[in-house]
């Protein structure tokens, strides 16, 4: 590959057609963020740079990824901090080159330049996209899970921190030393609450160690919450066949992604921030109607969808979604079973936003992969499903769609599809979730294979509270829907539409 074939500064020129705008003000680092995954790539960091090319401001981004591999900061720096972003959508395609990424970091390699630039007062954010796992949450309490290998080693060393929290913390703590004004700390995951989340678990894990920088973190650090939206695929190589071919140049990382995307925010920075809110972010005093609305119709939607999908053989969320009976269950499942869980602004009208939703999922530019979405179950079920099942048995109303999502999880990691194709579960907690779930049936057990499968990972209480796991409603509605899986995801699918519809699948006759 020559010089001149790749994305850097010095063929930037070549490109111009490109970027946002011709002009760059080549801005200081004034954000690190932590995470430095493809949402965040397509999602804060163009918001940024139009933001710092609207109303400017010292805003550009380090970003750091947490994983200890060097692959994608070598990429990132080979190209000088450049990427393209590849928006696909039914109008066609669109190539931008984003420059908001200064530098990229990796840990532990690089972790002196990341606690240079933390202690740096121009770094006035600090911004997260670490996924639900990256919180090291106790999911009980809420607080740091001391039981966390990473937690453990972060305790025993503060000073050499590998956690998103150990890092917060270490970092606080000097600019509270020194007498340098904290930086404010933005959650950017599909977290429930995810600032006054981020703030609970920070303050946990810093009382572990000093009592008094907990309290000082509690009362001096602002960590507003964010809804954050835009569906992003992992990165392949047709991605790159197609950035070079769009570019002319190789782009080792570029990043696919629909047309659409979202953003919500707390307006709440007393360090200051980019002027998000003239580049289409909205800034506002309650994010929470915006995030549950989100996290359940799409996010709860998306689950239900990849482990139904995981099973019927449908590799992709517009595949899936193309499916008949399965555009019906979404589609009836936000309706009568999500939407009514929650209250927006009279403005914020729930059915087109689902229809929306539908739509997006229906692209066939993107190729969203079902597996990808079914990584972590074990942390993103409690927010997306589980969250709203509680609220509908709270008043006695029917959760059949909902169980199905949560029971198609249960047979999923059994780690074999309905043709029989076997697959590895990518999960936290896979170890334990896939022992329960494959050793039900065991000599002397004498429950049926549902009632055994739904009893055995109700008793994991990393993810079903005591509470919920004891509710017979919700027990029943599992053991339905895990019955009716037996036949087959399509087959369930079909049966669940007629029951909702009050017509017995078995005799066609009304109910
Ligand atoms: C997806 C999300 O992979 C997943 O779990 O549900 O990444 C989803 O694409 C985004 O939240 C959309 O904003």
């Amino acid at each position: 590959m020559t010089a001149e074939s790749v994305l850097c500064r010095k063929t930037l020129p070549s490109i111009e057609d490109h970027l946002l705008a011709p002009e760059w003000c080549d801005p200081r680092i004034g954000i690190v963020h932590l995470g430095i995954g493809n949402f965040h790539r397509a999602h804060e960091a163009i918001y940024t740079e139009e933001a710092m090319l609207a109303a400017g401001g010292d805003w550009a981004i380090c970003g750091v990824t947490l994983q200890g591999d060097v692959t994608k900061r070598d990429a990132l720096m080979a190209q000088d901090g450049l990427y393209s972003v590849v928006e696909r959508g039914p109008q066609g395609v669109k190539t931008s080159v984003i420059r908001a990424l200064r530098e990229v970091l990796a840990l532990p390699h690089d972790r002196a330049r990341l606690f240079d630039l933390l202690a740096d007062p121009y770094v006035r954010i600090v911004s997260l996209t670490v996924t639900e796992k990256g919180y090291c949450r106790d999911t009980k309490t809420g607080d740091v899970d001391r039981g966390h290998p990473g937690i453990a080693h972060d305790l025993e060393h503060p000073g050499e921190p590998g956690t998103v929290l150990g890092i917060l913390v270490a970092a606080l703590k000097t600019r509270r030393d020194a007498g340098i004004a904290p930086f404010t700390v933005l959650s950017c995951d599909n977290l429930s609450h995810n600032g006054a989340a981020l703030r609970q678990v920070v303050c946990s894990h810093a009382r572990v160690l000093d009592e008094a920088l907990a309290t000082w973190i509690d009362s001096e650090v602002a960590f507003p919450s964010t809804m954050v939206d835009r569906i992003v695929p992992a990165t392949t190589d047709a991605d790159r066949d197609a950035a070079a071919v769009a570019l002319g140049l190789r782009d080792e990382v570029p990043v696919p992604c629909e047309p659409f995307r979202q953003w919500v925010i707390e307006d709440r920075f007393p360090a200051g921030r980019p002027a998000w809110e003239q580049v289409g972010a909205q800034l506002v005093d309650d994010v929470m109607p915006f995030e549950l609305a989100k996290l359940r119709m799409l996010n709860g939607t998306h689950s239900t969808l990849a482990y139904l999908s995981v099973l019927a053989g449908f590799a992709t969320i517009d595949e899936a979604i193309s499916f008949a009976p399965l555009h019906a269950l979404i589609h009836s499942m936000m309706t009568d079973e999500i939407a009514p869980t929650l209250s927006v602004p009279a403005s914020f009208d729930l059915m087109a936003y689902r229809d929306a939703l539908l739509e997006r999922y229906a692209n066939p530019a993107l190729k969203h992969r079902c597996a990808q979405i079914a990584m972590d179950g074990s942390q993103k079920i409690p927010p997306r499903l589980l969250a709203t099942i509680a609220a509908r048995l709270e008043r006695g109303q029917p959760i059949s769609r909902l169980a199905l999502g949560v029971a198609a999880w249960f047979v999923f990691l059994r780690g074999r599809a309905d043709d029989g194709t076997s697959f590895v579960i990518s999960d936290p907690l896979a170890s334990r979730l896939t022992a329960l779930a494959t050793n039900v049936g065991n000599v002397g057990d004498t429950r049926n294979a549902p009632q055994g499968l739904v009893d055995a990972l109700l008793g994991c209480r990393d993810v079903f509270s005591a509470e919920l796991a004891s509710n017979e409603m919700f027990r029943h509605a599992l053991i339905e829907a895990v019955t009716q899986l037996k036949t087959g995801a399509r087959a369930a699918i079909e049966n669940t539409n007629l029951q909702v519809a009050g017509i017995d699948p078995a005799s066609g006759q009304n109910l």
